[in-house]
């Protein structure tokens, strides 16, 4: 068994129940939005290098004659923790060369590095003095982290980490696993000691090391980390290095795979997982992190390989939609880069090489259709550079650009000796004479340089905090590009020339459809998008609400996988609950709570909520499904609305949790408000 050692004591904050809210401003980002200054160097990068190596890597995917394991073979192959840390023993990563690493890194156009310094095995890569569970237990005995920092400085990298908040060695960290609960009961295990322990491993990653790039968090999903503690790490990453960015998974804000946080939690930048956003995600950081294989840690069995061009590609996709694209390696245990990834790395840096300013420090793509391939922008006030990075040549020799309502003043390859470039431009579309021989077979790049920044024929979007009003409630119509006139009207006609300029809110008082559509030139170069409005009648309130504050909550005890009827279930003894928020506080699992009762609406309008959980969870109001947030999921928000008088109403919040996290939390707000949570007088029950 490897000692944990005493450490510098850290603020830790408290119980899982009362999250207090914070008020988000952009989701992936805490209640004060990512500074632009600190962010700059991650922006332009786009491009960086994931690893995830340690003690799995020794058994490389493979245990009892099961080849489908791989970082999490500790848990997916039950491995009692004696038997898991005799592989300490075995990693001697005698062929580990910092320089080498660092070198592939910066020679296939990757910018940053973000290594496991702890994976969820709880090994630490690094010479930790909180635990000998680290390297300097290992036959290699060197500060692996030490050395590649170094590395990554003299290869102009930034050097990041990764780290798990979920550790399956320490004694005090929970939950156990199930599998092996009663090998490893919980004895004393205490979280706050944990989390003090965990602070106190940041502590030495963001001080022995120089500067950090990024402390990349992972692992928060289940149920004993919280809001409050990640706000303090958050916060003591920030006091230790204040330049350093961290990601969403530091806190609980993330909604699942998707990556984006809800707002009011910590983290700078939200992180998709093995998936693109279908679309950009305007003015807000993210970075999809993926394998090039089906593992993040080495399998010596998966030979499942994307291709150059579909990594490539997918680095064009995630750019043109603003995002940056974390590519996993996998080291096998004797400190070697598998040769198929060696191979990619090869084909992405040629690529690179030729066209990465298509990449760096560039601006989501402002078209929305774009057929043959992917755009990127580097845009300025006086000109700007549309990249278009062309995945299927076209066979004419003359590639289409719809839309565009800006001058182009040149255009040109990227490869091919930067060919000069024909353009003719005829009613917003570009007609570029690029030549049937294309530089690049994968994808090949067209610099096309336009005066000023970017006018592109978009329909504008119509926005509003609800479609049903019983008061005013504002509409906005937000530009489809810059440089172009936003019209409307309110009868349901299509805007002309002359309707209303959209300059600001638009008061909505009654039932009406509103229409707008962009305009250049003072002649229509979009589709007319439209919004029905319905003024309604809110839902009146009941004679009789109860006498008892709180909610009534009945349990039941199952296995559900979506939300079960409760007509057809008997329930265990009735409780209340009177806590702020509705978050059960415990880490049962197969286990419904259906909480009952009234709930105090202050005055007649339409109200938003916002209910959380994981697993589902249902909310009614009267006889109305306000929010329906079932199914099985991680820590998941979804939103409602409902128009209410004031008075007192029949409310009902289902929730259901399988295995693993369990959270419930409900928020509510007039429409155009940030929802919070209800305070236990507005329940009451019979
Ligand atoms: O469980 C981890 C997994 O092993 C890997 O580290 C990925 C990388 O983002 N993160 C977690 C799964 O979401």
């Amino acid at each position: 068994m490897f000692a944990q050692r005493a450490f510098a004591a850290a603020v830790v904050a408290g119980s899982i129940l009362g999250a207090s809210p914070a008020t988000g401003q952009s989701a992936g980002s805490g209640p004060a939005s990512p500074d632009d200054a600190r962010m700059e160097w991650w922006r332009d990068a786009r491009f960086g290098m994931f690893i995830h190596w340690g003690l799995y890597s020794v058994p490389a995917g493979e245990w009892n004659g099961q080849t489908n394991h791989a970082e999490w073979i500790r848990t997916t192959a039950q491995i009692p923790i004696g038997t898991y840390e005799k592989f300490v023993d075995q990693f001697n990563p005698v062929n580990f060369d910092a320089d080498a690493w660092a070198q592939m890194a910066a020679d296939a156009g990757m910018k940053y590095v973000v290594i496991t310094t702890k994976h969820h095995d709880g090994f630490c890569l690094f010479d930790s003095k909180s635990t000998d569970f680290d390297i300097m237990s290992t036959p290699f005995k060197r500060d692996i982290m030490k050395e590649l920092s170094e590395a990554c400085a003299r290869h102009g990298l930034k050097m990041c980490w990764y780290h798990s908040i979920m550790d399956w060695h320490h004694p005090d960290y929970l939950p156990r696993r199930g599998w092996e609960a009663a090998a490893r009961p919980e004895g004393d295990a205490d979280m706050d000691r944990y989390t003090k322990y965990l602070f106190s491993e940041v502590t030495e990653l963001l001080t022995n090391y120089g500067d950090i790039g990024v402390m990349w968090f992972d692992g928060e999903w289940e149920s004993t980390w919280n809001h409050e503690r990640g706000e303090a790490l958050y916060k003591l990453c920030r006091s230790l290095q204040p330049n350093v960015i961290v990601n969403n998974r530091v806190d609980k804000g993330r909604g699942g795979m998707g990556g984006m946080s809800d707002d009011g939690y910590f983290g700078d930048y939200g992180t998709p997982e093995q998936e693109i956003p279908a679309t950009g995600i305007p003015g807000v950081d993210w970075e999809t992190c993926m394998t090039m294989n089906n593992n993040w840690g080495y399998n010596s069995h998966d030979k499942n390989f994307k291709s150059s061009e579909d990594l490539i590609r997918k680095l064009c996709d995630i750019a043109s939609k603003g995002g940056n694209f974390l590519l996993n390696i996998g080291p096998k245990a004797d400190g070697t880069f598998p040769q198929e990834s060696i191979d990619r790395l090869h084909d992405i840096g040629n690529w690179m090489h030729v066209n990465g300013q298509s990449i760096y420090g560039t601006t989501a793509s402002p078209f929305d259709d774009i057929t043959w391939g992917r755009c990127t922008v580097r845009a300025g006030d006086k000109a700007s550079t549309l990249y278009l990075q062309v995945f299927d040549w076209p066979k004419s020799g003359v590639l289409t650009l719809g839309g565009l309502g800006s001058d182009i003043t040149a255009a040109r390859l990227l490869g091919d000796e930067g060919r000069a470039v024909g353009v003719e431009q005829r009613d917003g579309t570009a007609y570029l004479q690029v030549g049937t021989n294309r530089p690049d077979p994968i994808c090949s790049v067209v610099a096309v340089q336009i005066a000023g920044r970017p006018v592109v024929y978009k329909a504008p979007t119509i926005e509003a905090v609800s479609t049903i009003l019983v008061g005013p409630v504002q509409a906005s119509i937000t530009p489809g590009s810059a440089g172009l006139e936003t019209r409307y009207t309110l009868d349901g006609s299509a805007p002309t020339a002359t309707s209303p300029l959209a300059k600001g809110p638009i008061a909505i008082k009654d039932s009406c459809t509103l229409s707008a559509q962009s305009f250049h030139g003072g002649k229509a170069v979009s589709a007319v998008v439209q919004q029905q409005f319905e003024k309604v009648t809110p839902a009146g309130g009941v004679a009789h609400w109860g006498s008892a504050t709180g909610l009534k909550v009945e349990e039941y005890a199952g296995d559900w996988r979506a939300m079960p009827d409760f007509s057809k279930l008997t329930p265990g003894a009735p409780t209340t609950a009177t806590g702020r928020a509705l978050a059960p506080g415990y880490g049962k699992e197969h286990v419904a709570l259906r909480y009952s009762g009234y709930l105090r609406v202050p005055e007649d309008g339409v109200y938003v909520f916002a209910l959380t959980s994981d697993d589902g969870s249902m909310l009614k109001i009267g006889d109305q499904t306000v929010v329906d947030n079932d199914g099985l999921h991680s820590t998941e928000t979804k939103t409602g609305v409902a128009a209410l008088a004031a008075g007192w109403h029949p409310i009902t919040v289902e929730w259901f949790n399988n295995t693993g996290g369990a959270e419930l939390g409900l928020k509510m707000a007039p429409v155009g408000g940030a929802p919070a949570p209800i305070d236990t007088g507005a329940f009451r029950h019979d």
